[in-house]
């Protein structure tokens, strides 16, 4: 991408859906024409303000894999387009962290960079979340911190960052902003644009020995946006977390923090036979601290019955509105008690609707 002028037709198609959900937008006729005439002598165009947020809500709308879209008008867009250098961009990402957070009352939100356009690459950012914690391999190959950042970890290490001195389970990485100018450039997070939960557990006063915590806003840093055939690369977005993401998967996972079986340990179980479900027994537990300890701090959370109930609403209100709304069955299944939750028990729309949020296969791990 990036170097190919944008598919005139696949512009029109966004401008057609934008036209026809806001029909106070004016014509579509002219301003497709508008757009052909621009893509021609220059090889892209230009969003209008209107075109940019309302694209940005659709890519969330369409986004298959995501349980929490009930809101996705209220999605706020900052527009950073003109952003182009490292230092203001990763001055902008900061700035996102603080307006998302909202003390502690989170909002959905995107910040929009530079878009790519032919023989002008954008800003990009390598982090895949503004918010992760470092991994670190010992010697005897087991990893203080989160694993899945060893490698990310390794690489902004060679690029010149300093761990603390005392090296710890929840390292804050710093981002990573490359720009055609400047290549890639490292931005420590500020402390204070990084609000962390302490978990602690309702009934278990020991469990705050386990020294655990995550942050509070998940905001995604990777994904390209992809609007009318335009390509934003840097785009990040946050809503709020879903309980079993920490819960269930990120301090779960065998490959993750694997805390499971010292919970258990701690809590008594018989780890000696799977029948006891000693790891199922844990992972309820694990849950309740992540629910009970966002509460406590005034951090929006919401857990997983609450959001299926709310995604099935979703789908009747885009039935209603006379839409298909697409979604991935095993993404929108939560990973702990799914039988228990109704978004388990049917099946889905699979179309590959645009706007869209991309993966990038490129987006540096
Ligand atoms: C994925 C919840 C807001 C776009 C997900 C997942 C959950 C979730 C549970 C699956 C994650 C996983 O299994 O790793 C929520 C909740 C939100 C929210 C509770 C609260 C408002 C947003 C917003 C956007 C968004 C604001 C974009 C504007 C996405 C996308 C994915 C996703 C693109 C797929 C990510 C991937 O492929 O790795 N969301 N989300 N979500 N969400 Fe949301
Ligand atoms: N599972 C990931 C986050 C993925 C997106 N989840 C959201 N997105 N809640 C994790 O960090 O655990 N969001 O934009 O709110």
């Amino acid at each position: 991408t990036g170097d190919q002028p944008v598919d005139a037709d696949e512009a029109e198609e966004f401008l057609r859906i934008f036209h026809g959900e806001n029909p106070d937008a004016g014509s579509v006729e002219r301003r497709v024409a508008w757009v052909r005439t621009e893509i021609q002598m220059t090889g892209s165009y230009q969003h209008t303000t209107a075109e940019l947020s309302f694209g940005a809500r659709v890519a969330w709308r369409n986004a298959a894999r995501c349980i929490g879209r009930l809101y996705w008008r209220s999605l706020r867009v900052r527009d950073m387009r003109a952003v182009r250098g490292a230092t203001e961009v990763a001055a902008q990402c900061v700035e996102h962290l603080r307006l998302a957070h909202n003390r502690g009352r989170l909002r959905p939100l995107i910040t929009i960079f530079a878009p790519e356009v032919p023989g002008r690459p954008a800003p990009r950012i390598w982090n895949e979340q503004l918010i992760r914690y470092a991994g670190y391999r010992d010697g005897d190959g087991t990893v203080l911190g989160d694993p899945r950042y060893v490698d990310f970890t390794g690489t902004v290490t060679s690029m010149g960052w300093q761990p603390p001195a005392e090296r710890g389970r929840f390292d804050v990485l710093p981002l990573v902003v490359e720009t055609p100018e400047e290549g890639p450039r490292l931005f420590p997070l500020p402390r204070a644009a990084v609000d962390e939960v302490v978990l602690t557990h309702p009934d278990f006063p020991w469990f705050t020995e386990m020294g655990l915590r995550w942050h509070a806003v998940p905001a995604i840093s990777n994904m390209r946006m992809v609007i009318g055939g335009v390509s934003y690369p840097a785009a990040p977005f946050n809503g709020w977390y879903m309980g079993t993401e920490i819960g269930a998967r990120n301090l779960a996972d065998a490959d993750r923090y694997a805390v499971l079986p010292e919970l258990a340990e701690r809590m008594g179980l018989d780890t000696s036979s799977e029948t006891t479900l000693w790891r199922d027994r844990a992972l309820v537990e694990l849950n309740r601290a992540v629910l009970h300890s966002y509460e406590k701090a005034g951090v929006t959370i919401t857990d997983h019955h609450t959001e299926s109930q709310h995604f099935l609403k979703h789908i009747a209100k885009e039935e209603r509105a006379g839409r298909v709304c697409p979604a991935d069955w095993s993404w929108i299944v939560p990973p702990v008690s799914g039988g228990l939750t109704p978004v388990f028990h049917r099946y889905y729309d699979t179309p590959h609707l645009k706007p869209e949020f991309v993966a990038d296969d490129d987006a540096v791990e």
